[in-house]
């Protein structure tokens, strides 16, 4: 055993770290200069493998944004409009048994707005000044809140900042999200819950994701694992983000919560809250590896499914995050869905009143129905997955165009609704029984493969790449 020798409750002593890095001893995360898609797919997705990639996010209109123009576009935005009752977030390492350890803020009327903040954030020093009260949500309790502390935590970007949305690009790596396939009438319970105004929002109903994180040097995010089995990019538009990640199995050896070490059994299963910080004096077995990687402006971090991951924001920074599921991490979340439904909670017909419970499984019928019926976007899926061509970053536009039934001009919102609900009461996916079977005798892998044999013939027929 060897010990982190890293407390990295101050950005101080995170910057110590940089000069006493034999103190322990971090593997690097790769690092890749604009490299070809083919390149991407091989050496960092199919492995699974974290990645930092520069040199890509150069086209972003968004990377010459200063504070004037992020003011003027979006400086009166409400930090928490009627829909969405979360304003802020601060980190607390008692939260530890919470989501990324992090306590959620209703809005104060010392902060009400995007500009609000960008003024306390660049006028407040740790330890200087004076603290106020905000509510902590969930609950009628108030906590004396550290300006400094204050971190705008995964915000809805076409909610918050739709023009900053439209200055932004996806990258070429991932043309593909799954997740966007039940469409509008799904999504709209699925995430945050605001409809947008915006344009995009309001066509594709895009529900909280690309989403924001502005926070001065030394805010962060406590250790955890995106749900979903969903990996996931961040781009760093401003400043500068360090990251520590084990991989799902190295993780269990951080006092995970939510696991029990049952992965065998139910494949489904992945530990993504914990009890522990990378950035702490931990002990870390000989055999674990962490992983870590500086994130500055310009470039992106890829974080696989199911890696835990820890960030310390080591300068002020602006950076933009999304969540997704491809063909690399599709029976992965396939499998999330089916344990959240089945296995996590055995007394399924009590469960199957409650709204979670309809949104996976109503989640779960649109990925089998579109497999069966070869229909959109496994066609998408199918022809990005087999073709090596470089495309360009594509607007967010185009890209749910391509990812959303809303987005094929032959789309029929009506058809759509009906096929999908009596594909919903057709056996064998109305039995639980019958579902189970499929992941106990591991038939998921042949069922994605034997839908990708059927779209061979549709190939090509409707996909717009860019
Ligand atoms: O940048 C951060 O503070 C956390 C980002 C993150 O971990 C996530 O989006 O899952």
């Amino acid at each position: 055993m060897f010990a982190l020798a890293l407390a990295a409750g101050s950005i101080d002593e995170c910057k110590a770290d940089e000069s006493d890095a034999a103190a322990w001893n971090p593997q690097n995360v790769p690092r890749f200069d604009n490299p070809t898609r083919a390149t991407f797919r091989e050496k960092v997705l199919r492995t699974s493998t974290p990645a930092v990639i520069s040199g890509h996010l150069s086209r972003w209109p968004a990377l010459a944004w200063d504070d004037e123009k992020l003011l003027s576009e979006c400086g009166e935005r409400l930090l928490a409009p009627d829909c969405d009752e979360e304003a802020l977030s601060v980190h607390d390492s008692d939260a530890r048994g919470r989501w990324v350890s992090m306590i959620k803020l209703a809005q104060s009327d010392r902060v009400r707005t995007l500009s609000d903040l960008l003024a306390l954030i660049r006028t407040s020093v740790p330890g200087e000044g004076e603290e106020f009260e905000m509510r902590e949500l969930g609950s009628e309790r108030h906590r004396s809140v550290h300006p400094s502390a204050l971190y705008l935590h995964d915000k809805p970007i076409d909610v918050l900042c739709p023009r900053l949305l439209d200055a932004l690009r996806v990258p070429a790596y991932f043309p593909v999200d799954m997740l966007r396939q039940p469409g509008a009438q799904w999504a709209r319970s699925y995430r945050h819950g605001c409809n947008a105004s915006h344009g995009l929002g309001s066509k594709f109903n895009n529900v909280g994701h690309p989403s924001l994180f502005l926070g001065r040097e030394g805010t962060r995010s406590g250790l955890h694992a995106d749900g979903h089995s969903a990996s996931f990019w961040m781009a760093v538009l401003r400043g500068k983000k360090r990251f520590r990640l084990v991989s799902p199995s190295d993780a269990y050896s951080f006092k995970p919560l939510d696991c029990k070490a049952r992965r065998k059994k139910h494949p489904g299963e992945y530990c993504s809250k914990f009890n522990a910080s990378l950035f702490d004096d931990v002990a870390v077995p000989d055999a674990v590896t962490i992983w870590e990687a500086n994130v500055s402006a310009g470039e992106f971090i890829f974080i696989p499914e199911r890696w835990a991951h820890e960030v310390v924001n080591l300068e002020e920074s602006l950076a933009v995050s999304y969540n997704f599921v491809d063909d690399n991490n599709l029976v992965g979340h396939l499998q999330w869905l089916l344990f959240h439904l089945f296995h996590r909670d055995p007394d399924w017909q009590a469960a199957s009143k409650s709204k979670e419970w309809r949104k996976f499984y109503t989640l779960l019928c649109s990925y089998l129905l579109d497999h069966s019926s070869g229909r959109f976007p496994m066609l998408t899926l199918y022809d990005f997955a087999n073709s090596e061509k470089s495309v360009a970053p594509i607007t967010w536009s185009q890209f749910m165009a391509r990812n959303t039934p809303e987005g094929d001009p032959k789309y029929d919102a009506k058809r759509y609704e009906k096929e999908f609900y009596e594909e919903m009461r057709r056996p064998p996916f109305a039995s639980p029984k019958d579902v189970e079977r499929i992941v106990k005798e591991g038939m998921l892998p042949e069922i994605l493969l034997a839908a990708r044999e059927d779209l061979k013939g549709y190939e090509g027929k409707r996909l717009r790449v860019a």
